[in-house]
């Protein structure tokens, strides 16, 4: 047993606004009031840290005139009106992710229809029911539905699987193969027989294994077989390296690639923040803050949470890739896909840069990136290779 007293406080006070205290650690009663003062967060352990940036005077200078730049201009939002709306698309799994998610396809207009699937009964009907009641507010003109059963895949255009066991604290993506392989297989299937011509966007962990499942379980070419992870680890990648530098998000362009795990491959090569090249803006050590930062940010969540992981940012990730597939974004995304010689990888899945369309996969994007990266890259395709043998 541990008594955190109040030089304990102060001293994670200095740190962060964040208090991690053991399961058998007593507080004192000043200690108590301390932290409520200070607004720190209680965390329990175990909870995967990041230290904080705590730069140096010379950097933190240079970054206050890197923030003040009057050469660069904060880019705004791209939003392209002239996007259009799918014709109906399916959530497989009405849990938090694809509540959410269908959530904001709803609120924008995404689609003209959107159907929940879930096998809680009532869950994906309440949820349909309850989006719909919100378009009084919204304006939205998407028709919701939700049943349990898996003939609501009828005439999909894209099929969004969240499907499965999320993660519990101490578990890796890995643990939840065996599980949810047989829930992404049986879906693939019905996808197969009731909407043949739907784009597959998959959600649920092991996030590439699932995909390749998904795509082995049925004759889908892999163009319409797509794993929703890059656009995630790259939103936390981005958000890591701005908060890094205390700039606004959208100053900083950066992705991931690779494995959505211990093998994720956050590039450095192509990263910038308001343009320059992030080497010159953040010392090493706030570099590797970010990207342990970045490969952590799911586990992190699900420390934290307890029972569940991410929810909020895995729902815009998605609707980032429909958002693409519609026109309504017009980047390069990182997309977890089957590669056919691509980055010298083969027949395995793991995320690359892609262009998508209505027809989903359009192009597989080789970029030139540094060898040490390409490396990483190979080697998280060998390990999802190893995984898949098991
Ligand atoms: C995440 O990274 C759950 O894998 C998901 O948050």
């Amino acid at each position: 047993v541990r008594v955190i007293g109040e030089h304990d406080v102060r001293t994670s006070a200095a740190r962060s606004n964040v208090l991690v205290v053991g399961s058998d650690d007593l507080l004192t009663p000043y200690a108590r009031d301390l932290v409520s003062q200070l607004g720190l967060r209680v965390v329990s352990e175990p909870v995967e840290t990041v230290a904080p940036n705590a730069p140096d005077h010379g950097t933190a200078v240079s970054r206050v005139l890197l923030r003040r730049s009057p050469k660069w201009v904060t880019p705004e939002a791209v939003t392209n009106l002239s996007a259009t709306a799918f014709g109906r698309v399916v959530m497989v799994g009405c849990g938090a992710v694809g509540a959410a998610a269908g959530h904001m396809i709803a609120a924008r207009a995404a689609a003209r229809e959107l159907a929940f699937i879930d096998l809680v009964p009532g869950l994906a009907a309440s949820t349909a029911l309850d989006i719909e009641h919100a378009s009084g507010i919204t304006g939205s003109d998407t028709r919701c539905t939700g049943g349990e059963t898996l003939d609501l895949l009828a005439d999909a255009d894209v099929v969004v699987v969240t499907a499965g066991r999320p993660r519990s604290p101490g578990m890796s993506r890995d643990d939840l193969r065996d599980i949810n392989s047989k829930v992404v297989r049986g879906v693939a299937e019905a996808v197969q027989e009731h909407a043949p011509d739907a784009i597959l966007v998959i959600v649920t962990n092991p996030l590439d294994e699932m995909t390749y499942e998904a795509y082995r379980s049925t004759q889908l070419p892999r163009e319409r077989v797509l794993g929703m992870a890059g656009t995630l680890d790259s939103s936390r990648f981005r958000w890591s390296l701005a908060t890094a530098a205390g700039v606004h998000p959208r100053d900083v362009s950066a992705f991931t690639l690779g494995s959505h795990g211990d093998e994720m491959v956050p590039i450095l090569s192509h990263a910038t923040i308001k343009g320059r090249p992030v080497a010159e803006v953040l010392p090493q050590d706030a570099i590797d803050r970010c990207v342990k930062e970045t490969v952590g940010g799911g586990g992190r969540i699900v420390a934290i949470r307890r029972t569940g992981s991410a929810s909020i940012a895995p729902a815009h990730s998605i609707v980032e890739m429909l958002d693409a597939m519609r026109g309504a974004v017009s980047d390069l995304l990182p997309v977890s896909v089957l590669l056919r010689g691509e980055y010298g990888i083969e027949d395995v899945v793991v995320g690359v840069p892609t262009r998508l369309g209505r027809a989903g996969l359009e192009e597989i994007v080789e970029l030139p990136l540094a060898q040490e990266e390409l490396e990483a890259l190979r080697r998280a395709a060998i390990i999802v290779k190893e995984r898949l043998k098991n």
